[in-house]
């Protein structure tokens, strides 16, 4: 493909905007004190001969401007940075134009974030709002060796399958190596993550861990100024401030880059200032954003704040939108002409271009020859990038989405730490000598070894270090562990998943806690949006290690939805994700040392859903008969006992009927099989342990063992699990007869009503009989 010269003309109507794009057009340029100028033949302003400063060392080391520490010759790389992404958004819409493009947000009048990169270190991560382009291109040209920083954007905005972090997947900023973790388009969505890698990289040193970041690295994670307001920002700000206040080591740099608009709604005049300023533990700087020399000063200070004190700060940098908002918003729908006007004054270019003729580096003429010949790269290679390949099937598109390697994760299940560390952390007393255990001791003895075994694993959340959990389930672990690996966190489901996510990027292994199922929709995008999509949009270069442990369902006698919810849909379906749904002690401390394995080997992400009910349990068919416990396994059965992930576990060998079920429900069906037993009907009754990805093989082959097939199903009738068993069997082409038993679809009420609603032994053993007749 290439481009034409009306290529270039519709191109150039996009540029008219700029005052900058103006002087090219018109073969203006600006003199000294700013103004516009008419540009004479030689390229010289008004007759006066160019300067060559840009060839001259002296020129290069002195500060560009009287007290800044921006060098002249830094100012003149940063200038390029800038001017090429500039460029690149044209190009986006010229290669959309082309059809050959898909993204056109673009970074004009955000420029100034490129003095924000030369401000901090190159190995400091970086999670950054979609308009920082020019922070991108100059990392990439900081990198060793240096990267093509402009190509990467190119073949993102052409999903081409050689991008080299998302590979096609999404338009990101984003490079392994330079160290800047892609984001995603959620807005503030970045953030609890970035706090919690701001919170990790000195967890991660102290703890002795090989960081993938020296240990007085900074985390910069930027955003817009409408994004600011959002509640997963909010929150994490008020974190971060948590955390500082306790002292606790926050190196966390926020960058608001407010061009005083989202999309087409105006943010109060003040606002960001009125609301980043006053908060407790944050130091607030401001900069304008178009004065390179203002940002780079103010983001050294701010960078060196962070640095020091590992103390978080907010960088405010007033900015212009030039444009709208995409390609596709014609902003004179919601914009006045002068306002439009206005934001041409704070164009970046402009003030970068001033500095550079004040300090006599380049001439006006040399600024605009610098300008075209960055038009004409970038426009160039646009064209030749144009057609790169795409991903065109399932398979390519798919493919960082879950990687698996079971043989590593059944490795990973069986290593347990050495026989005296156990000695010591079980104080003497090995749970594989204590006789049958709870679900819950089970699950307490397996996080025991699990953290003996892994020293990068962290447990933490609301209430599970000095209590030990609501209900005892990591009862001990602080005392054993200290609380530099078991603590806990803020009221916060957001920030602890974003907490998780930090610290899984640090190269730790955590296990937070969400204290209740229904206390996990509201933070549900920090596993869907965040965790499930980041080895997705960077070909597995970024994971997210993580085994989320949540107390769920319900039958805990007092009812009521908020302490018995039974939703399990919102995350059944997140791509990738797996869901372990143990309900006996003997498969959860097998099945969370899978997911532990999977977390690490994998880089899985894990949920590990608890049934509350049945934590306590001790017995199944009678009083006393102590059904419901079972022996802990010693390490030396671990490889033998491994629960490979998707695999179910069948109980009873009964020919007539098979039951399929899991979490409460196989406590119920398997009491219900004994009673139909009694009438002389034979059941099989199959845990499904893992709802995603959910065992079809299994579920087949016990299915065509009887050729009938009773769902048990405590989640409900519509969302619940037993439509994708139903669906299973159906894919499976199974031909038998199938039915299913099912909570109602309704929340859980307080009380003795609740039984009115959810799945009952009674319920099983009668869809059973009907199903026999
Ligand atoms: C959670 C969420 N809600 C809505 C959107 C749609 N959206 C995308 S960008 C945007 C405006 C963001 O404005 P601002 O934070 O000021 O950044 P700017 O685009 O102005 O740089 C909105 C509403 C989104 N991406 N994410």
């Amino acid at each position: 493909m290439s481009h034409t010269a009306e290529d270039r003309d519709a191109v150039e109507r996009h540029l008219a905007r700029s005052v900058l794009a103006l002087a090219v057009t018109t073969g203006a340029a600006f003199s000294k004190n700013g103004e516009l100028g008419q540009r004479d033949r030689t390229g010289g302003t008004d007759g006066q001969p160019e300067p060559s400063g840009a060839a001259d060392p002296d020129l290069l080391a002195r500060p560009i401007r009287a007290g800044s520490a921006l060098t002249g010759g830094r100012c003149l790389e940063l200038f390029d940075a800038q001017l090429a992404s500039r460029h690149l958004d044209l190009a986006a819409r010229w290669l959309r134009a082309q059809g050959a493009g898909f993204y056109t947000i673009g970074s004009s009048g955000h420029e100034g974030n490129a003095a924000v990169a030369a401000a901090l270190r190159p190995a400091d991560p970086a999670l950054l709002h979609y308009r920082s382009c020019a922070f991108y291109l100059v990392r990439a040209a900081e990198a060793m060796p240096p990267r093509d920083g402009v190509g990467d954007v190119l073949l993102g905005l052409a999903a081409a399958a050689e991008e080299p972090i998302a590979g096609g997947r999404h338009k990101v900023l984003g490079h392994a190596d330079l160290h800047t973790i892609p984001t995603t388009s959620t807005i503030a969505s970045h953030l609890p993550r970035a706090l919690g890698l701001a919170f990790s990289l000195d967890r991660a040193a102290r703890l002795g861990e090989a960081a993938r970041w020296p240990a007085d690295a900074i985390v910069l994670a930027s955003l817009g100024d409408a994004s600011a307001n959002h509640s997963t920002a909010v929150g994490a700000l008020n974190t971060a401030a948590y955390c500082a206040y306790q002292r606790l080591p926050l190196p966390l740099l926020i960058v608001c880059e407010d061009n005083g608009i989202g999309i087409s709604v105006r943010t109060p005049p003040g606002w960001v200032a009125a609301a980043a300023s006053g908060r407790p533990g944050i130091r607030y700087f401001h900069a304008d954003g178009s004065d390179l020399a203002d940002v780079f000063d103010t983001a050294l200070a701010a960078a060196q704040w962070v640095r020091e004190r590992r103390s978080p700060a907010f960088l405010h940098l007033s900015v212009v939108r030039l444009g709208g908002h995409a390609g596709s918003d014609p902003e004179t729908a919601y914009r006045e002409p002068g306002e439009v006007a206005a934001g041409l004054e704070g164009d970046p270019l402009i003030g970068t271009a001033r500095l550079l003729t004040e300090a006599g580096l380049l001439s006006p003429g040399e600024v605009l020859d610098r300008y075209e010949a960055s038009r004409a790269h970038i426009l160039d290679r646009a064209a030749q990038l144009a057609g790169a390949p795409r991903l065109n099937s399932a398979a390519q598109v798919m493919e960082p989405l879950a990687p698996r390697c079971p043989d590593a994760v059944a490795r990973g299940a069986a290593t347990a730490a050495s026989d005296q560390a156990r000695h010591e952390v079980f104080a003497g007393r090995l749970p594989e000598s204590a006789g049958p255990l709870t679900l819950a001791q089970a699950i307490n003895a397996t996080l025991t070894d699990a953290l003996a075994a892994r020293p990068e694993m962290l447990v933490f959340g609301e209430d599970v270090a000095r209590k030990g959990g609501v209900y005892g389930v990591t009862r001990g672990l602080l005392a054993r562990f200290g609380a530099g690996r078991v603590f806990d966190t803020v009221l916060d489901e957001q920030s602890i998943l974003g907490l998780a996510l930090g610290a899984g990027l640090a190269g730790l292994l955590p296990v937070p806690e969400i204290q209740y199922l229904a206390y996990l929709h509201n933070a549900a995008d920090q596993l869907r949006g965040e965790a499930a999509t980041l080895s997705f949009f960077s070909q597995g270069a970024f994971r997210n290690p993580l085994v989320v442990r949540i107390a769920g369902y319900a039958y805990q006698g007092f009812g009521g939805h908020f302490h018995n919810d039974n939703s399990v849909a919102g995350l059944r379906d997140i791509p990738g994700l797996i869901l372990a749904s143990p309900a006996r002690p003997d498969d959860a401390a097998a099945m969370l040392r899978t997911c532990l394995a999977a977390a690490s080997a994998d880089g899985s992400v894990c949920v590990f859903l608890e049934p509350i009910a049945l934590y306590h349990t001790r017995d199944l068919l009678a009083a006393g008969d102590g059904g419901w416990r079972a022996p802990y396994d010693p390490p030396a059965l671990w490889a033998d006992r491994h629960v490979p992930v998707g695999r179910a576990a069948v109980h009873g060998d009964g020919t007539d009927l098979t039951i399929v079920t899991f979490g409460n429900g196989l406590w119920l069906s398997v009491r219900a099989a004994n009673r139909l037993a009694g009438d002389g009907i034979g059941c099989r009754v199959v845990d499904l342990r893992w709802l995603a990805p959910l065992p079809a093989e299994d579920i087949l082959r016990e299915a065509q063992a009887t050729g009938r097939v009773l769902i048990a199903d405590e989640t409900r009738r519509s969302g619940g699990v037993s439509e994708a068993v139903l669906a299973a069997l159906a894919d499976g082409g199974f031909r038998g007869q199938a039915a299913r038993v099912t909570s109602q679809d309704s929340f859980v009420p307080l009380g003795d009503a609740a039984a009115a609603v959810l799945l009952s032994q009674g319920d099983i053993e009668a869809a059973a009989r009907t199903l026999m007749r």
